[in-house]
Parts: structure tokens; sequence; C-alpha cells
């Protein structure tokens, strides 16, 4: 099984730590959707970060697709099975998730458009969904104990974890993380396991 496309995205950043609390062995191809453009497409011409090519050869496509399959293939899985926790995990995940596609929206709008191309009002209700959903995820985590141990992470706190060292990684500057303790000691504390350690977001 292969993870093609870089750790700096946090969508592959998800699966790849996922692979690891499930795990399950896979080879890494830090494969760029940019800089190698076209090695990617001879991988998958759809070009989409992350890809797994199963070990049949099949292509997939959407992290949150993979985790699906790579559950099924574990027989088991990183969400709560059922009920009020299945319920919260599945906002935070939500929530983390829109962070993630916030910030990238604003990151290729800056740096793929041309400076004169570039539209404030699309970027200001951009920033404006990522701060609701730091906002949001800052007071459902109100209260959670941080995380301590790989065993009891679900896909909710992978998925937290990484989408907050994205936005820090990426908008520093728009996010500041003064505004969010809460969600920022959540990450530091999940950066701290093996698991984030060995993947890095490079
Ligand atoms: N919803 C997708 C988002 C994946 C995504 O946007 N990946 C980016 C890299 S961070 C990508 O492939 N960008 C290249 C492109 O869309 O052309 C997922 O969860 O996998």
């Amino acid at each position: 099984m292969q993870l093609i496309g870089m750790l700096d995205s946090p969508y592959v950043r998800r699966v790849a730590i996922s692979l690891r609390l499930l795990d399950m062995p896979f080879e890494h191809q830090p494969v760029s959707v940019f800089s190698t453009f076209e090695q990617f497409r001879a991988i998958n011409p759809v070009v989409k970060a992350p890809t797994l090519v199963c070990d049949n050869g099949v292509v997939l496509m959407e992290s949150g697709l993979i985790l699906d399959y790579l559950e099924t293939q574990a027989g088991r899985s990183l969400m709560p099975s059922g009920g009020s926790a299945r319920q919260h995990a599945l906002r935070i995940a939500g929530l983390a998730l829109a962070a993630c596609e916030k910030t990238v929206q604003i990151v290729y709008e800056r740096n793929l458009r041309p400076a004169e191309k570039q539209h404030e009002p699309w970027l200001a209700r951009v920033r404006g969904q990522l701060l609701a959903a730091c906002s949001a995820l800052e007071t459902e985590l109100a209260g959670v104990a941080l995380p301590a141990d790989e065993r009891t992470l679900t896909q909710a706190d992978v998925t937290t974890a990484v989408a907050w060292r994205f936005t820090q990684m990426m908008l520093p500057e728009e996010v500041d993380a003064s505004a969010y303790p809460v969600l920022a000691s959540f990450s530091a504390a999940a950066e701290q396991l093996a698991a984030f350690k060995d993947t890095p977001p490079l």
C-alpha cells in the first residue's frame, strides 16, 4: 500500500497518522501536486493528495474515503462506534476539515492567482469561515482531556490537531494562536505523541 502526497497537506498527514494508529504498514511517497505535478499525474491523473495506491493497484482519493477503506481493512475504527460520542466526534472532525479547507482556499487564492486578480471579498468570506470553525472547535474542546495516549485517540482528535498545526504553519497572521488557547494546547499535546512526531508536516 502506498500513500502518495506531501505531509504538509493536512489531508495526507491525517491519513498517514491514522495508518500509524491502525498499525498498518505502508510506503509513503512524498510527491507534490505542484512541484512534481507530472509525477503525481502518472500515479493519479486527477492529481489529488492524498492518493492511496492499494495493494491490488486500485487508486483511491479523498482522505475520508481512504480512511473508510483503511478502517474496513484494519477491522477497527478510529471513530467512536455510536451515540453522543460518535455525534460529537463527527462534529469536531467536520469543523477541523472545514478549517483545513478554508486555509487551503486562502493559500491557493494568494499563491496561485496573480495579485491583480485576487478578490478581497472572497478572501474575507473564507477568512470569516475559517475563524468560525476555529472558534467552534475552541468551544467544543473546552473541558476535554488533552490527548495523552495514542491508543485512545479518535479520528476527530487526529484531524483537529493536524488542522491546527496546518493553519499555524500557513496562516499564523490570520489565525492568532492566543485567541484559541484550548485548541493550541490540544494540538501541542497531540504533537508530542510518537505518531505525530514521526509524521512531521514537511
Ligand atoms: N477533500 C479532500 C481535499 C484534498 C485536497 O484538497 N488536497 C490538496 C492538497 S492539500 C490537493 O490535492 N490539491 C491539488 C488540487 O486540488 O489540484 C480530501 O479530504 O482528501
